[in-house]
């Protein structure tokens, strides 16, 4: 028996979608060439149905693949239902609550994966010369690419040298050869700075990548906790119990006992290979690929007719935004809480790319601490542009905890008529970002530092604690009967029901 339920077990949230309404069994015969890919943009940009391709023209019969498994959902009440199927919640999880819970869970004690002796990630292995990733349906998702991604929705799986921090992350994985993926592993993510502590003892990386991961496990592993703390403890506190996990042959590593498919092997100490271009999270395809370090798969093992999920990166929605831009909004949001800062919310807006974040602040709470806009906007600099989580995003936005920061419509509103121009916005060109950021200067891409602001969307009385005037609108401008009698009486007016 391996364990149930949609956060921690990948068959389980599929099946679960497809009960709700939220996927599509697609029998007809698609291409994993462009086509899957198509069909999965489509489904993002009109917030559609996970589209389950189970006829695929290339690739093993029966073998599957999953489209948008964190896309937005146009169901009634659910917009986020996929997102919250991935940690268990109800579909009709408001983002506070869902940030408030990732929160909560990194504030429990970790609880360690369960190793079990077999599960249903062996059902089917491949080793020595069978080992051929071309067997699966690896698709190509936008005419631009460079290749074709195996891994676009899984996670890499690696342990520092003295076994003490184990870091599952999300990061994507291009096809190289029949037994060799290629991908980046940035220095400054965990893949990376363990990967160089393989290489500084001149040993090669252990390595196992993980596709159909159970889905609170893939989000934690897309989430940026600090160093040091394994995202496996993390996901049991966050499910509410502990992950079973397998032992990998090859590696000594372990994994989900239920995942789909499971690569293992090892990353090369210096053997490097070009990857990319890809359409990326930013939702632009650049040209241009890059160099990139070599994992060598010498062992594949998969479920009987076995998933592939595909995240097709590009404008928003995707899950760049709502999966990596949510885990963001929550690690932030306890890193400035930590350090004292009156932050009530805070939240990647989906529609920013995950290249802004915007902060809700208490404005009682501000006053109180009687910072000047620069003294707090440098403050939250230093603390958010100093952590790992920070590193990600270059832009900060501050509202009063008035404007909904889930709702772009607000934050947009905010602003428009709070921003002031030539004094509300402060530029740190020494801090440290991604370099993936499309409007950096060669110069800053380079050296890793600068382009990074924080823009003030609050109105001078707001630093002394109150919001001169209010919203006129539906809520604040009719008495309670009056609004009471409207609501009462819609359908009746003639109006359909507002989602
Ligand atoms: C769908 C998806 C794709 C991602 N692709 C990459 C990637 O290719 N490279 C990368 O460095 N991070 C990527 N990320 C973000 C990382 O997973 C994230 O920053 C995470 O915190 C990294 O783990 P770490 O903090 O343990 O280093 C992706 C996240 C998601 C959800
Ligand atoms: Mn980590």
């Amino acid at each position: 028996m391996t364990q149930r339920g949609s956060a921690l077990n990948f068959r389980d949230f599929v099946r679960e979608l497809l009960a709700a309404g939220d996927a599509v069994d697609i029998r007809t015969p698609v291409s994993p060439s462009l086509e899957a890919g198509a069909i999965t943009r489509r489904v993002y940009e009109t917030n559609g149905p996970a589209p389950l391709f189970g006829n695929l023209t290339e690739g093993d019969p029966g073998f599957r693949i999953l489209g948008a498994p964190a896309g937005l959902s146009s169901l009634p009440g659910g917009m986020y239902g996929r997102l919250a199927a991935h940690f268990g919640l109800p579909r009709s999880t408001a983002p506070r609550e869902l940030v408030e819970h990732l929160v909560a869970a990194m504030h429990a004690d970790p609880v360690p994966p369960r190793v079990v002796g077999d599960g249903p990630c062996k059902e089917n292995v491949l080793t020595g010369d069978d080992v051929d990733l071309e067997r699966f349906p690896v698709p190509l998702l936008h005419e631009q690419d460079g290749g074709r991604y195996f891994g676009t929705y899984g996670f890499h799986v690696v342990r520092t040298p003295d076994g003490a921090w184990t870091s599952w992350s999300v990061a994507r994985t291009m096809l190289n050869t029949r037994n060799t993926l290629v991908g980046p592993a940035m220095p400054q993510q965990h893949i990376g700075m363990i990967h160089q502590m393989w290489r500084d003892k001149g040993e090669r990386t252990p390595w196992a990548m993980v596709l159909g991961a159970p889905p609170a496990a893939l989000a934690a592993a897309g989430m940026p906790l600090p160093a040091h703390v394994s995202e496996d403890g993390y996901v049991g506190a966050l499910a509410g119990s502990a992950v079973e996990v397998v032992r990998t042959e090859s590696g000594g590593l372990y994994v989900p006992a239920n995942a789909e498919i499971v690569l293992e092997g090892w990353i090369s100490p210096d053997e490097t290979a070009p990857e990319g271009p890809m359409g990326e999270y930013h939702g632009y395809a650049f040209p241009e690929g890059k160099q990139q370090p070599v994992f060598h798969v010498e062992r594949v093992t998969y479920r009987d007719n076995p998933i592939l999920p595909i995240c097709v990166a590009g404008l928003p929605p995707e899950e760049n935004h709502t999966i990596w831009g949510t885990m963001i909004s929550a690690t932030s949001l306890d890193v400035l809480r930590s350090n004292g800062l009156p932050v009530s919310m805070a939240w990647c807006s989906y529609e920013a790319a995950t290249c802004w974040i915007v902060l809700a602040l208490d404005v009682e709470r501000l006053a109180r601490t009687q910072m000047t806009e620069r003294e707090l906007a440098d403050t939250v600099a230093e603390v958010l542009f100093g952590s790992h989580t920070g590193w990600l995003v270059p832009k900060v936005l501050l509202v009063a905890d008035d404007i909904d920061v889930t709702d772009i419509r607000q934050v947009a509103w905010a602003m428009a008529t709070r921003y002031h121009p030539g004094t509300g916005e402060y530029v740190y060109p020494d801090a440290p970002g991604i370099p993936m950021v499309p409007y950096l200067t060669a110069e800053e891409a380079r050296t890793g530092r600068g382009g990074k602001s924080v823009t003030s969307c609050l109105l001078p009385e707001q630093l002394t604690g109150h919001t001169p005037g209010i919203a006129a609108c539906f809520d604040n401008s009719y008495p309670e009967d009056v609004r009471t009698r409207v609501l009462d009486n819609w359908a009746e007016y003639g109006f359909s029901e507002v989602r």
